[in-house]
């Protein structure tokens, strides 16, 4: 049997490129003139101002997957279509098609500079640490936390029932000092989109700024030992006049002396190396 070359049609395959192209770019027109704000992807929009340029940056991350994947779907399901096996004929061969390759080639590199670079001003941002006059220290051991105050008296320990809380004002830089005295912990606080390591003789700093007051569950994200799993604290957000209540009630003679016994205990939990008055039984209870 002879095999003739497939004669290409012109007209029709130019208006399937043109419907295809209508059919993409009607759904993108349309949310883009609905106004609708994005969804979050499975991301948390963040009370931090770092924590909400992460979010948006994985808003953009996932938009434009969606858009590529979309089209690469698109693409395959119409070569699919467009060229199943219409008979015996060979279709037409297409190769060393330069254009073609140019435009495959340099649209991913752009794509990835793109990538590259929105990352490269998220992370500027996150890492930035700008000048402020709170300044933290958090200080993770087996197993717990202890947050003390630079230049201040407050402090913050707790217990495994009755986890410590790191106290910080709203719409305020605040300086975090983060270290271990033990092995590597994580500090975590899911709403705040945020999460670095506690390395024991490292100073690791960054700036947390805190977009809402309220309350802040946080926890050790790094299998750190037997009682990881218990190593809870708690970041609670106030006004900057609540902050400064705060803090002058360790200025009294008792807020001292409280202070001074916080203090005393938190060295204590920090190398002893057991669940900070823990009350749960590893019995049969
Ligand atoms: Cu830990």
């Amino acid at each position: 049997m002879e095999l003739t070359p497939q004669t290409p049609k012109g007209a029709p395959a130019k208006s399937r490129l043109r419907r295809l192209a209508i059919a993409f770019a009607l759904p993108i027109a349309g949310i883009s003139l609905s106004g609708c704000t994005l969804p979050g992807f499975g991301a948390h929009q963040s009370d931090t101002t770092t924590g909400q340029s992460a979010y948006y940056l994985w808003q953009g991350f996932s938009v434009g997957a969606a858009i590529i994947g979309a089209f690469v779907i698109g693409l395959i399901l119409y070569a699919v279509v467009a060229y199943r096996r219409k008979g015996d004929a060979i279709p037409k061969q297409t190769q060393y098609h330069v254009p073609l390759e140019i435009i495959y080639t340099v649209i991913p590199i752009l794509i990835v500079i793109v990538l590259f670079v929105a990352t490269i001003i998220t992370e500027n941002k996150v890492l930035a640490m700008p000048k402020t006059d709170v300044s933290i220290n958090a200080n993770a051991f087996q197993w717990g936390w202890g947050f003390t105050y630079d230049n201040q008296n407050a402090i913050a320990v707790g217990s495994t029932t009755d986890s410590p809380v790191m106290v910080m004002p709203v719409d305020t830089d605040v300086k975090i000092t983060l270290t271990s005295t033990d092995v590597v912990h994580g500090f975590y606080v899911r709403d705040f989109n945020f999460s670095r390591y506690a390395l024991p003789g490292v100073d690791n700093q960054f700036t947390l700024h805190a977009t809402k007051t309220g309350m802040f569950f946080g926890q050790c994200t790094q299998l750190c030992g037997l009682y990881h799993s218990i190593m809870y604290y708690k970041v609670k957000v106030v006004t900057q006049a609540e902050y400064q209540t705060w803090l002058s009630s360790f200025n009294t003679p008792e807020g001292k002396a409280t202070a001074d016994a916080a203090k005393k205990v938190l060295k204590e939990q920090m190398s002893a190396h057991v669940p900070v008055k823990t009350e749960i039984s590893r019995g049969a209870n």
